[in-house]
């Protein structure tokens, strides 16, 4: 393993940061009423998105799902910016246009979310085609849940990525449940990463509660794509330690997986191994849970003195012909060229 203290000490933060800012938007400011929109959250999935994110260089690409929030921070989105998005204010990456995890920055690479499960997917393949065709090494990193994996704009997107052999990483939070279907409900497969073999393309499981798990699996993936290799499949058992989103109770979900998975806590999981390895001491931990409380605190208090949007602000960067930068259109970021 070659992983640096410095990395490890990264994750550690993302992963914390993570939760600190999901916790506060689904447990506080929602329930005071000062959310516009749903909350999604990946409480319990914070390992997935950092383990890999992290990897990328800077003009590589992610195109995130609704429970990747450590992605968009590793990729340099501020927690500034994220509650003003959530709060519906102008400062948002959407201007007050959307809520929650519906936004993009192309400055930063980071594709918005399409909100139709799995369209990233063919999304993503076409932007592992234009790296490819422009003989350029940068690779895409694409998210999406285990319900995602069973819509046919999966399958379409993971056979063009493939026979286009292009350098895409897929990467499937398994967090066992579709909203309130549970997985062997919904798919034949005990496995989502045996879809891969259809597709002729690498695929790997992986416990995506162990962030150096993630972090190796992604890195093989990463070499492969970046060597001409193509696109990998992995997937990453999880569960999802809330509701579907902040308005559900769970009551579908029987309280004793619960039990099992907070034994499997990812950021426990990283500061016990960091502790035993002499890595952090204890005292490190509560030092940087305490700096992460403050940068939350800080971040909240800016985004509520945001403005919200003026109402004739609605439409400006709705249309290609009022593109207001920054960020990036899709075009402009990939082929810059053409301008
Ligand atoms: C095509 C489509 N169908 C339904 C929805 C509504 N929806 C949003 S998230 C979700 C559950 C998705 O499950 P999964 O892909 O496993 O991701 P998870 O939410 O578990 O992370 C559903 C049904 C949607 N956004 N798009």
């Amino acid at each position: 393993m070659d992983l640096t203290k410095k990395t490890l000490l990264d994750m550690l933060y993302y992963m914390k940061l993570t939760r600190e800012i999901e916790t506060r938007i689904e447990r506080k400011l929602y329930r005071q009423g000062k959310i516009v929109g749903g909350v999604y959250v990946g409480r319990g999935q914070e390992a997935i998105a950092v383990g890999s994110t992290i990897l990328l260089e800077k003009d590589d690409c992610i195109c995130p799902s609704h429970r990747d929030m450590g992605a968009y921070l590793i990729r340099g989105m501020s927690p500034r910016v994220i509650f003003a998005q959530y709060m519906g204010r102008k400062t948002g990456a959407t201007r007050g246009k959307d809520a929650n995890m519906h936004m993009g920055d192309m400055s930063k690479n980071i594709v918005a979310f399409v909100s139709m499960l799995a369209d990233t997917v063919p999304v993503a393949a076409g932007i592992g085609l234009s790296f490819k065709m422009r003989k350029q090494k940068q690779v895409v990193l694409c998210f999406f849940g285990d319900g995602a994996t069973s819509r046919g704009d999966w399958h379409e997107g993971l056979n063009l990525a493939s026979v286009q052999k292009v350098p895409a990483i897929f990467i499937c939070n398994n967090n066992q449940y579709a909203y309130s279907t549970p997985i062997e409900k919904q798919m034949a497969v005990k496995d989502i990463a045996v879809r891969a073999q259809a597709y002729a393309m690498p695929g790997r499981t992986v416990d995506g509660n162990d962030v150096v798990a993630v972090y190796e699996a992604t890195k093989t993936a990463i070499g492969h794509a970046r060597l001409g290799g193509g696109p990998s499949l992995i997937e990453c058992k999880t569960f999802r330690m809330t509701g579907h989103s902040a308005h559900d109770d769970v009551k579908y979900v029987p309280q004793h997986l619960f039990d099992e998975w907070e034994k499997k806590d990812p950021i426990l999981r990283l500061e016990t191994s960091l502790m035993r390895d002499k890595i952090a001491t204890e005292e490190d931990v509560k030092r940087l849970a305490a700096r992460i409380a403050r940068e939350v605190d800080e971040a909240i208090a800016l985004a509520e003195n945001d403005p919200f949007p003026e109402p004739h602000e609605a439409l400006e960067g709705v249309y290609a012909d009022q593109v207001i930068k920054p960020p990036l259109s899709i075009a402009d970021a990939f082929f810059p060229q053409r301008k």
